[in-house]
């Protein structure tokens, strides 16, 4: 009998392994034992630091949205290339990410707190909680434990990354394909209410459309005219920086869904938003709810979004360096 039981311990413990691995979940305060210090260590950093470089904050909450998007929150954004494959990093949307280095200073910090313990993908969701209170934004809930990806595949992010130029069809589709529904979409593009914007993400909406003299009839004729004469000057200058919430771009506000109702909304992904019901039934709904009630939806979307296709357990790694994988 004993013979017979022994394999099906095995049969049943790994049973439980599996099933533990599979389970294992994000918590509140991961490395409250093995790196009690870590989320002091990545706020204090945070609030010393973006002060002196505001814009950064906004380009964090960006890139925690594009590591997300592909494989997952795991830290694949922040590869270089890996065996030779060219990396999200190279993708076109991610052309425009600033702050590498601002990430691998944190990790470097962690690191000689508690060596091995802390994985990038989660530096970088904690970044992008704490610079969302930088700029007046809500606190999100950020339960840790994710683990490092070790692939960061250009076409990847190329694929699943939305561009500016997409309907709403189009956008939805993409956030279906994470697990997001519209009140995410609608929710999370509010994050546009910060920072600034490259011409080239919406220029053909001023040069190359349907509209007298090539703009967009959907876009507000008095602001495609003003950013033809004062910002885009040109089809094809791509240095020039816009403020997507002209005025309000440093200040986490309901302003940007105000711009979407009057047709200001700078990407054709901004101005889609209005095109369906649902959507345009939930940015009325922010606008006549006092601001908390954005924040509060915005950060379950966002707490949301950091789950998607996480590493827990033993699945992945914890990199040594943010952009590279350990060898
Ligand atoms: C819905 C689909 C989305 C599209 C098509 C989109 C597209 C873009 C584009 C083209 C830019 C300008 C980049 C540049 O030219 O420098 C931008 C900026 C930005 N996006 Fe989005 N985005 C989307 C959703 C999101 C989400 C979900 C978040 C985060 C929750 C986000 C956060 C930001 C932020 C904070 C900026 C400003 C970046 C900076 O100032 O450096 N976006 N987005
Ligand atoms: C990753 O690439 C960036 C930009 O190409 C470079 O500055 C950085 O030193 C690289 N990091 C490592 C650890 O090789
Ligand atoms: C990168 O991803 C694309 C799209 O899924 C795939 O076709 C390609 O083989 C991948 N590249 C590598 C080097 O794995
Ligand atoms: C949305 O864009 C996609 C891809 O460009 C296109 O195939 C589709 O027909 C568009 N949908 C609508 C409703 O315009
Ligand atoms: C204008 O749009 C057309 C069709 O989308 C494209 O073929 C053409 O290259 C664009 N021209 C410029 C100057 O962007
Ligand atoms: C910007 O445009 C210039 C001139 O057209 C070109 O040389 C340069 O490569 C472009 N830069 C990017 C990032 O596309
Ligand atoms: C920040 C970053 O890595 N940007 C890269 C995006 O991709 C282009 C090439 O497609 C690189 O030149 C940039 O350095």
């Amino acid at each position: 009998m004993a013979g017979t039981g022994f394999p099906g311990f095995i049969i049943v413990f790994g049973l439980l392994a599996f099933i533990g691995s599979t389970n294992a979940q994000l918590q509140m305060n991961f490395y409250a034992k093995s790196c009690p210090k870590a989320e002091k260590i990545i706020s204090d950093y945070v609030k010393e630091h973006i002060p002196n470089a505001p814009s950064l904050a906004a380009s964090f909450i960006r890139m925690h949205f594009h590591d997300c998007f592909v494989r997952g929150c795991d830290g694949s954004v922040l590869l270089n290339s890996t065996n030779g494959q060219s990396p999200e990093k190279n993708a076109v949307p991610n052309q425009t990410l600033r702050g590498f280095d601002f990430i691998d200073r944190v990790k470097s910090l962690v690191e000689a707190e508690c060596p091995g313990i802390v994985s990038c993908a989660d530096i970088l969701t904690l970044v992008a909680r704490d610079s969302i209170v930088t700029v007046g934004g809500p606190f999100c809930q950020v339960p840790t434990g994710r683990r490092d990806g070790v692939i960061s595949n250009v076409t990847e992010a190329n694929n699943n990354i939305p561009s500016p130029f997409s309907n709403f069809t189009t956008l939805l589709t993409l956030f279906n394909n994470q697990g997001l529904d519209t009140n995410d979409l609608v929710l999370l593009s509010g994050a546009h209410t910060i920072g600034i914007a490259h011409c080239p993400a919406f220029s053909r909406r001023l040069y190359n459309s349907t509209g007298p003299g090539g703009v967009d009839p959907t876009l507000d004729s008095e602001y495609a005219a003003n950013l033809k004469t004062n910002k885009c000057t040109t089809p094809n200058d791509n240095t020039t920086i816009v403020e997507m919430d002209p005025g309000s771009r440093k200040t986490f506000d309901l302003s940007y869904y105000t711009l979407l109702t009057k047709r200001r909304g700078l990407f054709n992904s901004d101005a889609a938003l209005t095109t369906d019901s649902t959507s345009l039934g939930l940015i009325n709904q922010l606008l006549s709810s006092p601001q908390s009630f954005f924040y509060a939806q915005f950060a379950k979307s966002m707490e949301k979004m950091g789950r998607i296709n996480i590493k827990t357990g033993s699945q992945g790694e914890i990199r040594k360096q943010c952009a590279l994988v350990n060898s």
